[in-house]
């Protein structure tokens, strides 16, 4: 059995940040020296970032979806499987304010983050009429890569490595972290995600979070490695 682990920083950008940032994540910022520690670790074979990158007529912004039920964080609207060509499916897609506007200081990897070591980062979310929290699929679970939605097809570039085990840290953890981290399983790499380096929108879920990433095949890890149950 080999071991070629991969560290996947997510979104970890201005707007998720405070004081700021326009969709701040409560602590987000605290994280950053747990996140350079792993990314100065020679163990990884390849590190990665990704960063939310949309379009201003993303149709996850509140402002997009005009209406009295369309409130940033409140409200909820239905979303079709538009990459899978099935409009008929739908599913529900909180609204948020404008954030990580492509080219915009909000999008930008925030300071104090060491990504000398970083190959690449994944930029996501560019189909005005897609969500994408995974970085390697839609909500659906449809892969975007040349479909407009994504800059790289992450498990391609990962197999292409030779990666056997995929870390995953950043924000939020109970939106962009969770999903990139399910995909990873459900791409076939053994999956962990780390508690400590992490930080939710809603905190408050946490522990439905562990749930969906039991089922999904991931670990929840601490810092040093063991198992959080
Ligand atoms: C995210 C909400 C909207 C995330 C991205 O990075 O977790 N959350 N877009
Ligand atoms: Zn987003």
């Amino acid at each position: 059995m080999s071991f070629r682990p991969a560290l996947i920083v997510v979104d970890m950008q201005n707007d998720f940040c405070p004081p700021d940032g326009s969709l701040a994540v409560s602590g987000g910022r605290d994280i950053v020296p747990l996140i350079n520690k792993l990314l100065a670790s020679p163990r990884f074979v390849l590190k990665v970032l990704t960063q939310d990158w949309h379009p201003t007529d993303h149709i996850s912004f509140a402002a997009n979806n005009p209406g009295p039920n369309n409130k940033p964080f409140e409200s909820f609207v239905d979303v079709q499987n538009l990459v899978g060509k099935k409009p008929e499916q739908t599913m529900k897609q909180r609204l948020w304010p404008v954030h990580c506007v492509q080219g915009s200081k909000g999008a930008e990897i925030i300071d104090g983050l060491d990504i000398s070591d970083v190959r690449f980062s994944v930029k996501k979310g560019q189909d005005p009429q897609v969500e994408m929290y995974s970085a390697f699929s839609d909500s659906f679970g449809n892969l975007t890569y040349g479909a407009g939605g994504v800059s790289h097809s992450l498990a391609e570039e990962l197999v292409t490595e030779q990666i056997t085990h995929v870390y995953v840290v950043g924000l939020a953890g109970d939106y962009c972290v969770k999903d990139t981290a399910l995909g990873s399983a459900k791409a076939g790499f053994t999956t962990y995600l780390v508690e400590e380096a992490q930080r939710c929108v809603d905190p408050s879920t946490w522990p439905d979070v562990k749930s969906a990433l039991a089922q999904g095949s991931v670990t929840l890890v601490s810092i040093d490695g063991s198992e959080v149950r």
